[in-house]
């Protein structure tokens, strides 16, 4: 099935210049972007985001770090994308990640994990619907699709 996951490079992505490797390996795998913005996340959209996570420990520092620069969100498109999507990402502890996923190939650290990735359909669906207008998300024909699926 099609699905749409919502990816965000998080700050020491951005800062440490990583951004086009990342998103290279969303494109190199055959899955789609159509949704692309730079943005310094607000505090109440950070609390909202990980609104999950609000009785954690952790949160105070969680939304401190997601707020500290600019990140790139993005909405990313393919079939049964969002679990492929969370292999690629590799597990929260970057080491523990698999030498291969992207936090297990850039990062060594929990608080500094370099990228999200919706964890279920129903994550995705309010997640993009935090960061995005359905109008920002664009559509249009990959012409290679039919190699790739
Ligand atoms: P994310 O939501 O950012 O994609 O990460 P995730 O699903 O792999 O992990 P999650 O459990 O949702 O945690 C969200 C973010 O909170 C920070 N965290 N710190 N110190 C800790 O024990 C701890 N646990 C989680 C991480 O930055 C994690 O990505
Ligand atoms: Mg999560």
């Amino acid at each position: 099935m099609m699905e749409r996951s919502f990816v965000m490079l998080k700050p020491d992505a951005v800062k440490r210049r990583l951004a086009g490797r990342i998103i290279s390996r969303f494109e190199e795998r055959g899955l789609q972007i159509v949704a692309v913005k730079m943005l310094q996340i607000p505090e109440e959209l950070a609390m909202e985001h990980y609104q999950e996570h609000r009785e954690k420990p952790f949160f105070t520092d969680l939304v401190s770090y997601i707020t500290s620069a600019p990140v790139l969100a993005m909405v990313i498109e393919g079939r049964d994308c969002i679990s492929l999507i969370r292999k690629m990402v590799g597990a929260t502890n970057p080491a523990e990640a698999d030498v291969g996923t992207i936090r297990g190939d850039f990062a060594l650290e929990t608080g500094r994990n370099i990228i999200h990735a919706s964890d279920s359909p129903e994550s995705a669906e309010r997640e993009i619907k935090l960061f995005f207008d359905e109008s920002e998300i664009c559509t249009y024909e990959m012409p290679d699709r039919e190699m790739i699926y």
